[in-house]
Order: structure tokens, then sequence, then C-alpha cells
């Protein structure tokens, strides 16, 4: 019971929902997403629902299903995505609403629904990524009205559509238009529900709306910058509105009068900023953000809408060149090294801002600047992006295809284009917005995962097939882009070429999972860096404190279904092991096992994120996958379902420091790259100390170090010439400390030998806390090295300064975290301290 408690608590997130509605944008604007209810299709067994959300998240709050996350419930829950499910509302309209226009609008349905007003169908929907707008004049009424939603599964759609197409899909998940990992993943359940997702709401208003405000900026060469507001308006009939636009951080105001025709309206205004603050992603600059208001008014009507906007230009550079094709991206004319990871949605079901918030900042920590939403999810909510935007995230948007192909048909092609317009029209002012991209690893899947003999296809079928895929991927989704946002790039499928080539190493993005998937060794990410590594991973375990929260056991039983079930990945564990088992002793206690399993993985993670830093400019971007999960779960992510960081986040900010040395080989030949973002000269000092685990210094050696600026130099050949015999690997260890005169630019510690052949001492660590109005603080020192050492607490998730680091003899370390009203009694009894000198 007191598990099944803390699993509610943990999961709160399903049961809150929340949805922005800006207030100001129109003179009247009625949310319906309170008061509905729902029932199975017939059975007329009415619920409460929660709207924004879905059948899975109502028929918990009603008690009717089990969490689908805990234990191995979801597997007894598939009946859900078989059946029909119904969502009615009762509203009421007030004589002073029956306005000219009275519109209702659902921001989003997943996904084949009916929609009834007042028992008259007057939508069918068909697609989860678009929005739907109906005029409602004609069956509104005074008084109470009926809104009524039919949901059909997505299955039997699904089904019924491959009976009657030219060809098999590889997956026939791809018929819908719906989130690909509803279907199941390997990180996430299969759980294929339906909802209204995201809010719905009445529009209200006599004569014309303003739709849109499109926003571009183009940075001249004399530094000043344009600012150009497309202003859509729709009208009924002719009249003359006045338009005024306000920048109050500019301190400016423009003011035009417009006479719109009955029909579409655009009227330009352009604005020239001659000192622009531009927006930088994180660690180029400040992601600088101007406020804008446009307002539209005339006698009888006046509609505003408020928002944010920022100056910059980025530009993805693919040009041939000596090795093959580049692939990177210049902001504000700036090349810049992008260090990232994929997105995955924040929660399985529901729209979770503190979740988004969690992550968002997270990789922002971390020294992030770029998070790639991934094809097989959803186009995120736009908190995200204006979180994003704030932040200085850059984001690559992918389209919602991923790891299938897809129908031709002229219905299905229609609703992709539909959807591609919708959003890239809804996304296109954010500055963060970096690149489009078709599709999640399609293009790879049909050159080479052997779908053609799997399904037998016919040449015939093949060709359709391939139609399809050049028809949305190198035509209907470039033309949007070039129509709607037209400066920014498209990128048709990531990734460009499939990991099996050799050719992926030399153009384009690549996804390289040879280690992993393909068992090879973590050093081999050191040979295997292309252009741009769009993908790679490693799974790890989850702090053993939230794996006891997957399911009834007390402990993790690696054998039962219920814990076997948080682990999608076909050969997941087994692959843990196999790698756990080259580099480490493997644990037999399950706590120990889950701790060793974070520090494989941040080890791993290490090695590819560093390869990619050290062959800068030929590399010039690693997005690792994957940033978060969507429910409890073992997986790649480097930040788990809790919101807690795995070993995997902490080290993943160690390697994106922006001055960083990174040493290639540290057990067999020591190479050291110094890795800079400053284009400056520099000049400095290496100080090398060779030392025993007791802290005594053997030998030291200093080399001085020239750095031409901006990118990675090798600084140092193999580091073992320096101290010779003197080399005791598994009892010592080489201090890096590089200093430009006194100060300090980094400082590291080189193990030369592997975990499992380190002879660590099972001395103390000694501890003292420190509580500020803000901030706890842990102060820590050892007299023996200590190797990877983990803090944490017993119940809550926070972010340390630091964690899984190396404490030094004489080199006390000071971890601080924000204090969240922890006493220091608190503290005292939750925090554990422990380091693999322990195990
Ligand atoms: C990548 C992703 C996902 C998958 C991951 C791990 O290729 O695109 O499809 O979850 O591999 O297998």
């Amino acid at each position: 019971m007191v598990q099944k408690l803390l699993f509610l608590l943990l999961f709160s997130g399903f049961l809150i929902s929340s949805c922005s509605v800006d207030k100001n944008e129109y003179p009247i604007r009625e949310n319906l997403s309170s008061g509905w209810e729902f029932s199975e299709f017939r059975r007329n067994q009415w619920n409460s629902a929660v709207v924004p959300g879905c059948v899975h998240n109502d028929l918990f709050i009603n008690q009717l299903i089990d969490h689908p996350y805990f234990g191995d419930n979801e597997l007894g829950l598939q009946w859900i995505s078989y059946r029909s499910w119904e969502y009615r509302k009762t509203f009421s309209l007030s004589q002073r609403a029956l306005r000219k226009n009275i519109e209702i609008v659902f921001d989003g349905l997943d996904t084949h629904a009916e929609v009834y007003l007042n028992d008259r169908l007057i939508l069918k929907a068909d697609n989860m990524f678009r929005s739907w707008r109906v005029p409602v004049n004609e069956y509104v009424k005074q008084g109470d009205n009926v809104l009524q939603i039919v949901f059909c599964p997505a299955l039997v759609y699904d089904s019924l559509k491959a009976l009657s197409s030219k060809y098999k899909l590889p997956d026939h998940r791809g018929f819908s238009r719906k989130s690909p990992y509803h279907y199941g993943w390997d990180w996430g359940p299969r759980l294929i529900g339906c909802g209204i997702w995201k809010p719905v709401y009445l529009e209200i208003y006599d004569d014309w709306r303003l739709e849109d405000v499109r926003i571009q900026s183009e940075i001249l060469k004399s530094g000043e910058a344009i600012v150009t507001f497309d202003i859509s308006i729709s009208a009924d009939n002719e009249s003359e509105v006045t338009i005024d636009l306000n920048i109050p951080d500019e301190n400016r105001h423009l003011k035009s009068k417009f006479l719109l025709k009955k029909g579409s309206n655009l009227q330009k205004l352009e604005l020239t900023i001659s000192e622009p603050k531009l927006w930088w992603p994180n660690g180029m600059g400040a992601p600088d953000l101007y406020q804008a208001e446009i307002i539209v008014s005339n006698r009888n009507n006046k509609q505003l809408k408020s928002f944010d906007f920022g100056i910059n230009d980025i530009r993805l550079v693919s040009e041939p060149d000596s090795i093959g094709k580049s692939f990177f991206f210049k902001v504000n004319g700036k090349p810049v090294f992008i260090k990232g990871a994929n997105y995955i949605p924040s929660d399985f079901f529901m729209y979770d801002k503190d979740k988004i918030r969690n992550n968002l900042i997270s990789a922002k920590l971390a020294g992030m600047n770029m998070l790639r939403v991934w094809g097989g999810g959803y186009y995120e909510h736009d908190y995200f992006y204006h979180l994003a935007d704030s932040l200085g995230i850059m984001i690559w948007q992918d389209f919602m295809f991923a790891c299938n192909m897809y129908p031709g048909d002229d219905d299905f092609l229609y609703n992709v284009q539909q959807e591609a317009s919708e959003n890239v029209i809804r996304l296109r002012n954010h500055p963060c917005i970096a690149l489009w991209c078709g599709n999640n690893e399609v293009d790879e899947g049909w050159k080479n995962w052997g779908w053609q003999k799997q399904l037998n296809y016919t040449e015939v079928q093949e060709l359709y097939i391939e139609k399809a895929y050049d028809t949305i991927f190198n035509n209907i989704l470039p033309s949007i882009i070039a129509l709607n946002d037209s400066k920014r790039s498209y990128w048709p499928s990531s990734p460009s070429i499939g990991w099996g080539h050799d050719e992926s190493m030399k153009s384009g993005d690549s996804h390289y999972w040879g280690v992993w998937w393909g068992e090879q060794a973590f050093e081999v990410y050191n040979q295997k860096v292309g252009r741009f590594m769009s993908e790679y991973g490693f799974q790890g375990f989850p702090s053993y404190r939230f794996l006891k929260t997957f399911g009834d056991t007390s402990s993790i039983d690696f054998n039962s279904r219920s814990f076997r079930n948080h682990q999608k990945h076909p050969r997941g564990f087994e692959l843990i092991k196999t790698y756990m088992s080259r580099d480490f002793m493997v644990p037999s206690a399950n706590p120990d096992y889950a701790f060793i399993s974070g520090i494989l993985q941040a080890e791993g993670m290490r090695i590819a994120i560093e390869a990619h830093r050290r062959a800068s400019p030929l590399c010039m971007g690693t997005l690792y996958w994957q940033l978060n999960d969507c429910w409890p779960v073992i997986s790649w992510s480097s930040i788990d379902y809790s919101g807690n960081w795995k070993p995997f986040h902490y080290q993943a900010k160690r390697s994106f420091k922006p001055v960083l040395l990174s040493v290639e080989n540290p057990y067999s030949r020591p190479v050291v790259y110094l890795i800079r973002e400053d284009s400056t000269q520099l000049k400095a000092n290496l100080e090398l100390t060779l030392m025993d685990f007791s802290g005594n210094t053997i030998k030291t050696h200093i080399i001085s170090v020239s750095h031409s600026g901006l990118g990675s130099e090798k600084i140092t050949d193999n580091l073992f010439h320096y101290f010779g015999d003197q080399i005791n690997k598994s009892q010592s260890v080489i201090k890096l400390v590089l200093k430009d005169g006194n100060k300090v630019l980094f400082k590291s510690v080189l193990f030369l030998a592997k975990p499992r052949d380190l002879r660590l001492s099972k001395d103390n660590i000694n501890y003292a806390y420190e509580l500020t109005d803000d901030s706890c603080v842990i102060r820590l020192s050892s007299k023996k090295i200590h190797r990877f050492v983990e803090i944490s607490f017993n119940s809550s998730a926070v972010i340390f300064s630091d964690n899984y680091f190396d404490l030094l003899p004489g080199e006390p370390r000071r971890i601080s975290f924000a204090r969240k009203g922890y006493s220091m009694d608190k503290l005292k009894s939750e925090i554990r301290i422990q380091s693999l000198n322990y195990l």
C-alpha cells in the first residue's frame, strides 16, 4: 500500500493537466475544458473525464483500472485499445454569445473522432497532430448545448486500411497520424489510447478575426536588423481596421489603417532595429527576446496578440568538401559545435509542464545548446518551445514519422500536408527552431532493415512505397518549408546514411549504433565519428530508490514479469551485463547493480561525447540518445522519469564543458586533447602529477600548451612517456591541471586501469553539512582516492552541483544543491554517500 501511495505521488503528473489560454487574444473565448464525462461507446456508464487528457487517465482516476505504469499492469490493459470511447459535455450559451461567428476549436484530438453538436455531426477528425476549427452557428442554440465525441480505435482503423491498401506497411501504425510511440517502443509501453489531448474552446466574434502574425528577422551587414510582421486577418466583409504594433523594449510603436476585403487578408509591417540584441544559444551569449503586441481594432471589434520574438539567423551548412559532405550549424554567422540530446515526450499520456521544465533546465545546466524533438513522439506543446526560446536551447524539429514506411494515397498525403503546414506555422516564430527534419530512420529503415524481403514486396509495391516516400519527404515537406519558413533549412531524413555504411562517417548526420545494438566496445566510438552524430546511446539503470517504485516487489527481481516489463529492449538486460563484465566486477546485490549500471552508461557515453568533440571541426555536433523518459523504465535516458539525473547526466555536464581536457586511450597510450569554445589564442601550462591512491606525489611534469582557439587540438602524445616505469596502473593516477598563470582552467584525474582492475581502498569518506538560506552544502574529503562518489537522498530527487565524481586525498569537494526546505535533520537522516570503493 505504501508503495502504491509513493507511486501515486511520484506520478502525480498523470493526474494534473493544465492548458493555458491567452485571455487577451479574442473578445470572447469560452473554455470548454471542464465538465466532461466519458463512457465506453454505447455502454452508457458515464464517469467524469479530465480534458485535456486521455482515456487511460480517465479510467485510472475513476478507479476503473490500476495505474498503467505500475508493475505489469500495461499488459492487462490492452483491451482499452480495442474499444471505442465516447466523451460528452453540456455547455450553455447566453443570448449575448450568439454573435456572427461562433467557432469551436479543438487544439488536438487523438485521433479518429466523430464530433456531434446537439446530435448533428460537425467534424470527422483523423490526425492527432492537427487542430480543428468548425463554424457552429447553425448548430448552437441559446441555453444548453450538448457536445459529444466518439473515438474509434486506431488499431481497428489501421487494420481496415491495411486491408484496402496497395501495400502493407512494416508497421500498420503508419496508417494513422497518431504518435508512433503509443504503439510501443524500445523504451515505452504499448498503450494505444484516445482522447481530447489538447484544449477545446469556443471562439466568438463579429466580422473579422486576427488569425496569425508571422515574424521574420534579417540581420543586415550594417549590424541593423529588419523585422517584418505579416498579419493575417480573415473577414466576412469589407471594413476598415487600425493595426497597432508595440515593441515596448525598443519604445517603438507603429500604427496603420488597413482596408479589409472579404476573405483572407495579409498586412505587412516592417521595422528596422539599429542595434539589435541577438538571440544566442546557450554558451554563445544571451538568448535575448523582444516583447511585441499587435492590436487590430475598429469600432465594434478589438483583437490582440502578444508574443516574444528573437532576432537570429540559424543555418545548416551541408556542402561537399574534401571528406564528403559537411553538416554543421551557423548561428548569426558563427559556426557552432552542437552539444545536446534527443527528446521524447516527457510523459506517456499527459501534458506535464513541470516535467518539461525540469528536462529543459537540466539540458541547459548540462551545457547543451540543442535538443532534437524526435519523430516518433509528437510536435511538442507551445510551452516547450517558449521555454527553449528563453533558455537558449536550439530545437532540431523532426516531423512525426519514424522507423516505418507510409501510405501514398491522396487522403493521407492531404492529411500530412495540413499537419505539416499547421505545425510549421505554429512553431516558425520561435527563435529556437534550428532545423526541420522529415523523419527518423525511415530512409535508413528502407535501405537497410530488410523490409522488402520480410514483407515480400513485389517490384511494383516497392515503386509505390518509394514514390510515397519521395512525395512526402522530398516534395510535400520541403515545399511547405519553402512556403512558410523559407529561411530555415530542411533535412529529409535522420540519419542521412545508415550506420553500416562507411559513407555515413563522411557525409551528413549519423546515428551510430554499432555500440549497443552491434555489441562493439565503447572504444569503437573513437573511430566511428561522423560529421554530426545525431544519435548513439547506451542504457543505464535509474537509481535503486526509483526502481523500487516500478512494481510491487520491495526489491528488484530481475526475473519477475513485473520488473522485466520496464525494460523494453529485447536484449536490454543481457547487453548491460555483457558490457558491465568487460569493465567492472558485476555485483550480485541489486542496489549495487543499479549503481554500476548507471556508471557504466556514464563511462560509455563519456567516451562517445568526447570522441565527437575531439574530432571537431570534422565532426560538428553530438546529440545522444536520449535525454528523458516518458514513464518509469530502464532506458538510454540521462534523466529518469522522476526527474532525477542519472550518473550519465552529471557526466554529460562534465563532458560538455566549454574548456575540456579529453584523453583518448587512457589505459594504453593516453593522448591529451584540449577543446575550447573560445576563439582566442591560449598559452597555458598543463601540470601533470603522477600520484598513488593515498595522494602521494610520485612524479610531476609540466608541459607548455598553446591552443589557437575554437575546436580541438592535440596537446601531448602518450602521457606514459613522462612517467615511464614509475607507473603502477592499478594503484596510481595522473592528475591533470590546466593553468593560465595561476588561474585553473580545467582539472581532472586520469585512472590508468579499468574500474574492475583498480585496487581501491575501503577507507572512509568524511563529510559535513552546512545550510545556507537557499542551499545545502556537503563537504567531502578522504585520505584515499575514491572513484565515482555518489551522493543520494533516500526519498527525494535533487540536482547536485556535481555527482559521481572522483575524490582525491587532500582535495576536499564542496557539493551544493537547492535547499527546498530541507532541514538539517532530514538531510542527516536521508543522505547516503557511497563510491565504487565500497563495492
Ligand atoms: C534510435 C531511435 C529510437 C530507439 C533508439 C534505441 O534509433 O530512433 O528508435 O529508441 O534508437 O534503440
